[in-house]
């Protein structure tokens, strides 16, 4: 079998989403994401004049062999835009290969090591009384396991902290500018989850996202305040290039700790993994370039007794998140699936063979992962330019988020 023709697509049903699709001459194709949120653009020229050229005329069944090419071959190795864009190739090259084979995905990766995948939705309000109220309607739809975020009293809303703000309501197709204040954010969020448990009652796992925001230090003061209410995990708690603070969290708190949605390679989870300071690896398909990275990163972390949550907010598209599922229905180590769900659009767009019922995921039994893009659908939502906030602390000092 040959590649003879790879095409990069970018649409807009309810989010940008960038797609590749690759074409060979007995007539199979493949879908991958290459999705990266706020630098789409970047992605879609990497792919187009670089990717694109190199696979014409390749036998498309050496997904490794190609791999290994695209990351070393470049020379300049890592980052977001180099590792999405081998991601949206590697996808498509095991949808090829799982249809060949006529198996689903989640069978050539070795089969299932269970029944179903846990998924958990995100529940978030204005203030702790609305936030609850949405984690009560989710567990009413079934859902076993819910993240909750609140608005922080004497700040306006904040990204991933009120259901307000999203990541693409951008002003003037320009990133919006938020504010921050790490002392009143430490102080309201315990009150959060004392809440959430006396509504909410203890059969039910209860996940919190950071994004990122804290030091060290700050983190393991809030980890220590949440450890009464057990939560499944606190989320990327510090910006973590600087890997080695994760031994000061650890040091000081027993509530279990997920990090890695921004993770490019298996370099940036190393020393988490195999010192033990994560719980749960965030990485997903789509960022972490691919499945074929993805798969050594699982069996790594699954030595170190380290298990998946990979990422899957809205902003990957559905190819992605059935990607994950597929790895997930075959981790020895699977822990929980983030599942945000789509707009009915995207879902048009990207048709799927995945389903979720009462709180769990179940990924196709067709051949390949399973999702299957409408090229001509796609091409009435045209790209929107859109970027993540920006967060800035009350005294204007540009922080994390
Ligand atoms: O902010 O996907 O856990 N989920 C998240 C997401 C991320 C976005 C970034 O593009 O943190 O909502
Ligand atoms: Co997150």
């Amino acid at each position: 079998m040959k590649i003879t023709d790879v095409k990069i697509f970018v649409c807009s049903p309810g989010r940008n989403f960038v797609t590749v699709k690759i074409h060979t001459d007995e007539g199979l194709t493949g879908i991958g994401d290459a999705t990266l949120n706020g630098r789409e653009k970047a992605v879609v020229a990497y792919l187009e004049d670089h990717l694109v050229p190199i696979l014409i005329g390749r036998d498309p069944a050496r997904i490794e062999d190609i791999w290994q090419y695209l990351y070393r071959g470049a020379y300049w190795r890592r980052g977001p835009v180099t590792m999405a864009a081998i991601a949206g190739i590697d996808m498509a090259l095991w949808d090829i290969k799982a249809k060949a084979a006529g198996m689903p995905l989640y069978d050539l990766l070795g089969g299932a090591s269970r029944d179903r995948l846990m998924c958990y939705s995100h529940a978030q309000g204005s203030d702790i009384g609305e936030a609850v109220d949405a984690a009560g309607a989710l567990i009413e739809k079934g859902y076993r396991a819910v993240r909750i975020q609140a608005g922080i009293p004497g700040l306006p809303p904040v990204y991933g902290a009120d259901g307000t703000t999203t990541n693409t309501a951008s002003e003037n197709n320009l990133p919006r500018e938020e504010l921050w204040s790490t002392s009143k954010y430490l102080r309201h969020t315990p009150g959060l989850f004392e809440a959430a448990r006396n509504a909410l009652g203890w059969d039910v796992e209860l996940l919190h996202d950071v994004h990122h925001r804290l030091t060290p230090i700050e983190a393991a003061r809030l980890g220590k305040d949440l450890e009464p209410f057990r939560l499944f995990w606190m989320e990327d708690a510090v910006a973590a290039e600087y890997q080695e603070g994760f031994r000061q969290i650890r040091a000081h708190t027993t509530t279990p700790l997920a990090v890695g949605e921004v993770f490019n390679t298996i370099w940036d989870a190393r020393l988490l993994i195999t010192e033990q300071l994560i719980d749960y690896i965030r990485m997903t398909s789509v960022h972490a370039g691919g499945i074929t990275p993805l798969r050594r990163v699982v069996d790594l972390a699954g030595v170190y007794n380290v298990r998946t949550g990979f990422h899957g907010a809205m902003d990957m598209s559905p190819v992605c998140l059935a990607c994950n599922i597929h790895l997930g229905y075959w981790a020895p180590n699977f822990g929980i699936q983030e599942y945000s769900g789509y707009p009915d659009e995207a879902l048009e767009v990207f048709s799927g063979t995945w389903t979720m019922r009462e709180g769990h995921l179940y990924p196709g039994q067709g051949p390949g992962h399973g999702v299957e893009f409408n090229e001509e659908l796609a091409a009435r939502y045209p790209y929107e330019r859109s970027y993540l906030p920006v967060n800035r602390l009350e005294d204007g000092t540009l922080w994390h988020w």
